[in-house]
């Protein structure tokens, strides 16, 4: 019980002092987490897109679970665009941090869309994922159109 207090109180004062990067170390760190969430995202998306275009058999399970992840890490991604990581290994334009009303309307767009994919891919129902699929398609291709390199 000793150190309890302390650490609580270390933890609240940090916490006050750097917002913005509290929950990375550095600038690295946190370009690698919104870089991760994106590939979960791409590689669950792009497994119903397979589907949604004929190249692979279409199964509503598989595609409920995908629409299910790409709709969670929809949410992800964009705590990682913290202030000082628009250096190194990003592909992310200075607009990002420039336009912060704009970057956000287009996340919610993207959530929006996620939201309706995996609602189209629970119904199990072929065409409607297709329908879901193309939009959600688009609010991607229009962020990294405005916002990545
Ligand atoms: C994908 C993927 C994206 C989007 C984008 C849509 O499968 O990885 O980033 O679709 O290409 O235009």
């Amino acid at each position: 019980m000793k150190t309890a207090l302390p650490l609580a109180l270390t933890i609240a004062l940090g916490a006050v002092s750097v917002p913005a990067m509290a929950q990375f170390q550095k600038p690295e760190d946190a370009v690698k987490y919104r870089k991760s969430a994106l590939t979960v995202m791409a590689n669950h998306f792009s497994r119903i897109g397979a589907m949604a275009n004929g190249r692979a058999p279409f199964d509503a399970k598989v595609a409920a679970d995908s629409a299910a992840i790409v709709e969670t890490m929809s949410r992800l991604p964009w705590e990682g665009f913290v202030a000082g990581s628009d250096k190194g290994e990003t592909a992310a334009l200075p607009v990002v941090w420039t336009e912060p009303a704009k970057f956000k309307e287009a996340q919610e767009k993207l959530q929006a869309a996620t939201t309706q994919l995996a609602a189209a891919a629970k119904t199990g129902n072929l065409d409607s994922v297709k329908t879901a699929f193309g939009a959600t398609a688009q609010s991607c291709k229009a962020c990294h159109d405005a916002f990545r390199k």
